[in-house]
């Protein structure tokens, strides 16, 4: 499926991509036609967009992990992503051919660290090297893969002598763990009873798709072994459409949930889920909730309120298209000539529905970037606008004082990959600088203000007076919340109207602090009294005298810069523990905990992003190019004392540079 060529060389997936199949399941002699929309997904972190309007859309998912590593860090905040829509899923582990397979091990750091009940339904016949197949723990088969592609299934009764004493326990293990989270099996297991193959499977569904389990079955993608029976599984225990409860939200009625129904005969509401710039335009992907979406059909853009025709409607597979002249409820598709935003819902016009949007997380890393050559320029913008309208957490915004163009996003990679496809596919060389942190600014102590903005120019002059208090908000486990604003005015000491305008000037102020430039977090103003000119005042003065009387208590208020801090976990063989701790300390991380592992350790640690530049290239050395680390955004803390800039009253005057550290 990675189908760009930067994925190809690189080795890992940098953009979803969707692709359509059949599959046949034969069972008891029974063949069944199964429809599948799949979406392939990356891991990497700084690849996180992609997961996240992947899970919006999709009603199940396989969950993929290695049989030697585990649960990594990707894997927990996949994890995380998947509760967040609500997406049940089986768990498949992969690589059992490689050396040290353990799906043991696997299993149960799905129930320890992900905390979801897991039991696998299938144990491995033979292992490394070694490995063969699988048993089937409901039906109680081994399963065998011929042919050159392992694309013929071997079934037989008869199940390998060093096998069956673990098969046996490992089938009870998985009865016991669906008693846990199924009333109908709790009671049969209770009476001593057996369950029925059948029992067995209609529980596994249920407790799948009610997300309180996981099925776990392993296998070897390189070696072609125990595909098969996944796919089997996705088509048993994952929901068809019709199972899922999808919301829309009514907007003529306060926003009320409604569910959608996924019947072609519906009226039709479908979500883009994912923007992409092609040959031939615009590509459009949407998940169609309910109803079908035709070619030549008018559908209406809720949040635009805007009517377009659909010129043209394919399916995907992965970079090639199939045209079709309709698409059912449930699936997905692509369409061309759509001119639309990320996360926009359609329907026919008929209903006043919209869809919940998704998760975009913020940027933590920028950088300035130009092109080397100024006849660049335009292919430059092309290439900005494009990158930024299919990629929600890639930024691009101009500096006002330096004139750069800043771009931000979610890594080192995210930006570097963006870098090489300016030069790749729009043939444009560019000069980048030093990566920057995305700091943020917050205040620490309560300060009132009484401030006036009185001007007098001759005609009419401004005058507004503002007063109040600003205040920190505590940070809690999860970090710095949002800047509040609440106006308490008795007596009409301002009017409403222009109680607006204040809001509006501290909402404006929060968004470029006064120390660095950087956003505003975790800061409350209370405007609660003030005074105002019958000729004088206006919108204009009160959102000024407000950001005037900001600027000044921000300053008093014992003023913060907040850096974010990154979870990180690091992985190598042992022998390099000791260079990866002296390598830690050298950034003052706080280390949290260290698997230590027959091979490998794990190491976790909390460390700022500022002193992780760089960090691939030493850990290579440190390691002799096997440790591997992977680093995701915790949360914001203060910075340490030398980028404070002590003194609040003289950052005004220090420059960025000096502040962050830039040369
Ligand atoms: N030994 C072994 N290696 C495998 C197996 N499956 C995949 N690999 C190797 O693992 C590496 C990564 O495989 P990918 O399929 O790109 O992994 P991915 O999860 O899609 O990676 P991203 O999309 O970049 O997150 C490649 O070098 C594969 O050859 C397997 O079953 N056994
Ligand atoms: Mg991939």
């Amino acid at each position: 499926m990675d189908s760009m060529e930067l994925e190809r060389e690189k080795g890992i997936t940098i953009q979803s991509a969707a692709t359509f199949c059949d599959w046949k399941k034969v069972e008891d002699g029974k063949e069944e036609k199964y429809h599948i929309n799949l979406i392939d997904t990356p891991g990497h972190i700084d690849f996180t967009i992609e997961v996240e309007r992947a899970l919006r859309v999709l009603d199940g998912a396989v969950m993929i992990l290695c049989a030697v590593s585990g649960v990594q860090s990707q894997t927990v905040t996949v994890d995380r992503q998947m509760r967040r829509y609500n997406v049940p899923r089986i768990s498949f582990i992969n690589k059992m051919d490689r050396m040290g397979a353990n799906p043991w091990k696997a299993v149960d750091q799905i129930t320890q660290k992900l905390r979801i009940h897991a039991a696998a339904i299938q144990v491995p016949i033979g292992a490394e090297d070694e490995f063969k197949g699988v048993v089937d723990l409901i039906r109680m088969k081994a399963i065998y893969n011929d042919g050159p592609r392992g694309e013929v299934i071997r079934e037989t009764d008869e199940i390998p002598a060093p096998v069956k004493k673990v098969a046996e326990e490992r089938r009870n293990r998985l009865i016991e763990t669906l008693a846990d989270v199924d009333d109908e099996i709790a009671e049969i297991y209770l009476d001593e009873r057996v369950p029925s193959q059948d029992q067995i499977k209609a529980a596994i569904r249920r407790a799948t798709i009610s997300l309180k389990f996981t099925p776990v079955m392993m296998g070897s993608a390189l070696a072609d072994k125990s595909i098969q029976p996944m796919l089997d599984a996705v088509c048993d225990y994952l929901p068809n459409p019709s199972e899922v409860e999808n919301l829309a939200l009514d907007r003529r009625r306060a926003e009320a949930p409604v569910k959608l129904v996924s019947y072609n005969s519906l009226p039709f509401v479908g979500l883009a889920f994912k923007l992409e710039e092609s040959n031939f335009g615009q590509l459009t992907y949407i998940r169609v909730y309910q109803g079908s979406l035709k070619r030549t059909m008018n559908v209406f853009n809720a949040r635009t309120e805007k009517k377009v025709r659909i010129p043209k409607i394919v399916r995907m597979h992965s970079n090639e298209m199939e045209e079709v002249n309709e698409i059912g409820a449930g699936e997905i598709c692509a369409v061309f000539g759509v001119d639309c935003a990320s996360g926009d819902t359609f329907t026919d016009g008929g209903l006043p529905y919209s869809m919940t949007s998704m998760y975009v997380p913020d940027a933590v890393i920028s950088l300035s970037i130009k092109p080397k050559s100024s006849k660049d320029g335009a292919n430059f913008s092309k290439a900005m606008n494009r990158f930024q309208r299919e990629d929600p957490t890639f930024r691009v915004h101009v500096d006002l004082e330096s004139q750069q163009t800043i771009i931000s996003g979610m890594g080192e990679l995210h930006l570097d990959i963006y870098v090489e496809r300016m030069r790749r596919e729009y043939q444009v060389e560019v000069e980048t600088g030093k990566p920057q942190v995305a700091y943020r600014e917050t205040i620490t102590q309560q300060v009132k203000f009484d401030h006036t903005l009185r001007k007098q120019t001759g005609g009419a002059g401004d005058y507004a007076r503002v007063m109040g208090f600003m205040e920190p908000i505590q940070p809690e486990t999860a970090g710095y919340a949002p800047s509040t604003f609440t106006e308490k005015v008795v007596g009409g000491a301002i009017s409403e109207k222009w109680l607006g305008a204040c809001e509006k000037g501290f909402f404006e102020s929060c968004r470029k602090g006064p120390l660095l430039g950087h956003p505003v977090l975790g800061t409350h103003m209370e405007i609660n009294d003030g005074a105002i000119h019958t000729t004088d005042s206006s919108d204009h003065a009160f959102n000024m005298a407000t950001k005037q009387a900001f600027r000044k208590a921000f300053k008093e208020a014992k003023p913060q810069v907040l850096e974010p801090l990154m979870k990180t976990v690091i992985t190598s063989p042992n022998e390099f523990q000791g260079n990866v701790v002296g390598l830690m300390n050298k950034r003052n991380a706080v280390i949290s905990d260290t698997e230590i592992g027959p091979e490998d350790f794990t190491m976790y640690a909390d460390c700022s992003l500022n002193a992780m530049f760089g960090f691939s290239s030493q850990l290579r050395a440190a390691t002799q190019g096997k440790g591997e680390f992977s680093m995701e955004f915790s949360h914001y803390a203060p910075t340490p004392g030398q980028l404070q800039c002590v003194n609040p009253l003289n950052t005004m005057k220090l420059g960025t540079d000096q502040c962050t550290g830039k040369s």
